[in-house]
């Protein structure tokens, strides 16, 4: 037996393993419960007391070394695995870093205030929660109007007197410049405002408004028109007409609402422009003497003119976009398509 063990143990030195199923079929033979280890083993119990010394140490040698080459067989192949998975080819060029880019609001916002700061406009803002006289009272809203009924207006709970609202317009930016500066007064006044409306493809509860004011003497109808088509041929370009249509606003009075060429048709009628090739784009008039007053401008010696529009109508025209609503979503399919844009 003693000659059978050195044998093996040249045996196992002289085994080579270089992969996990390698290592499988070593330790079959010499290690399981069947291997020929074990059968040593075996063989070892029935050996004369006097043999068991000499053969029982080399026997437990064997064994160590077949073990340890079991378990170094095993730390070879992970290293081998790891190292595979770590592979890095340091030629490759980085990952892109992905650029955000501007909301189409914003975008259409920031031309808007381009086109009018170009002809002398300031941008004034301030506050989205008002008082009901900078949002309606100066403005000369009737105290009946519906617009100040919770149907169609935000109220903020408040513990004064005084009621507080989510502005329905940025007119009541206007109201306060009109009270701290003196004319010539020419300044635009976006933001976002609110009203309690339900929400569909056209309407939604808040939206962005531009306003337009422009007070000093001897400012006419004729002044208010001749600005608003500069404005429209620098967005939309210059082959698009133009027509106002008279309409009612409690601010302004004269009042007017102006429509443009449909954008999508051209004028030749489709769904958008409801076959009839206009598209309403803003309401606009002469500041009603009252709110001059009541801002403390005096009417006799001065006039002006306003106008407002909605930024997501504009927007919608210049993108062919037919939803409102995806402007509040915030859905990436739709932001990252103005990438290009910025
Ligand atoms: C619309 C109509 C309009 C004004 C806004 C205005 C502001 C002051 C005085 C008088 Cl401080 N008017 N703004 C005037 C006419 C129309 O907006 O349809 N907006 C989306």
């Amino acid at each position: 037996m003693e000659s059978k063990v050195k044998e093996l143990t040249e045996e196992v030195g002289g085994v080579s393993i270089a992969t996990p199923d390698e290592a499988e079929q070593f330790r079959l033979k010499y290690l399981s419960k069947k291997g020929i280890l074990a059968g040593l083993f075996d063989e070892f119990k029935t050996l004369a007391p006097e043999q068991r010394k000499v053969v029982g140490k080399q026997l437990n040698e064997l064994k160590q070394l077949a073990e340890q080459k079991f378990e170094q067989s095993k730390e070879l192949s992970t290293n081998n695995s790891s190292a595979k998975k770590e592979t890095i080819d340091l030629s490759l060029p980085s990952e892109p870093v992905e650029l955000g880019s501007r909301h189409p609001i914003s975008l259409v916002r920031a031309s808007i205030v381009d086109i009018f700061t170009k002809i002398g406009f300031t941008v004034s803002e301030g506050p989205e929660i008002e008082d009901d006289w900078h949002n309606f009272g100066a403005l000369n809203f009737p105290e009946d109007h519906p617009a100040r009924d919770m149907q169609d207006t935000f109220f903020v709970e408040s513990d004064s007197d005084e009621k507080w609202l989510l502005r329905t317009h940025t007119s009541s930016v206007q109201v306060r410049v009109m009270k701290n500066q003196k004319p010539p007064i020419r300044t635009i006044s976006p933001g976002r405002v609110y009203r309690n409306e339900t929400i569909s493809a056209r309407a939604h509860c808040q939206f962005h408004q531009v306003e337009g004011l422009y007070v000093d003497e001897g400012v006419s109808f004729a002044d208010l028109k001749q600005t608003l088509y500069y404005f429209v041929h620098e967005m939309f370009g210059q082959d698009i007409k133009i027509r106002f249509r008279p309409s009612f606003f409690p601010f302004t009075e004269p009042s007017a609402e102006m429509d443009i060429t449909c954008i999508i048709c051209g004028g030749k009628g489709c769904p958008v422009c409801k076959q009839s090739g206009w598209v309403e784009i803003l309401g606009c008039g002469m500041v009603h003497p009252k709110v001059l007053e009541n801002c403390g401008i005096d009417s006799n010696k001065y006039t002006g003119y306003a106008f407002g529009m909605g930024i997501e109508r504009i927007t919608m025209l210049r993108y062919q976009i037919k939803d409102l609503r995806l402007f509040f979503e915030n859905d990436m399919r739709f932001l990252s398509q103005f990438k290009s844009v910025i």
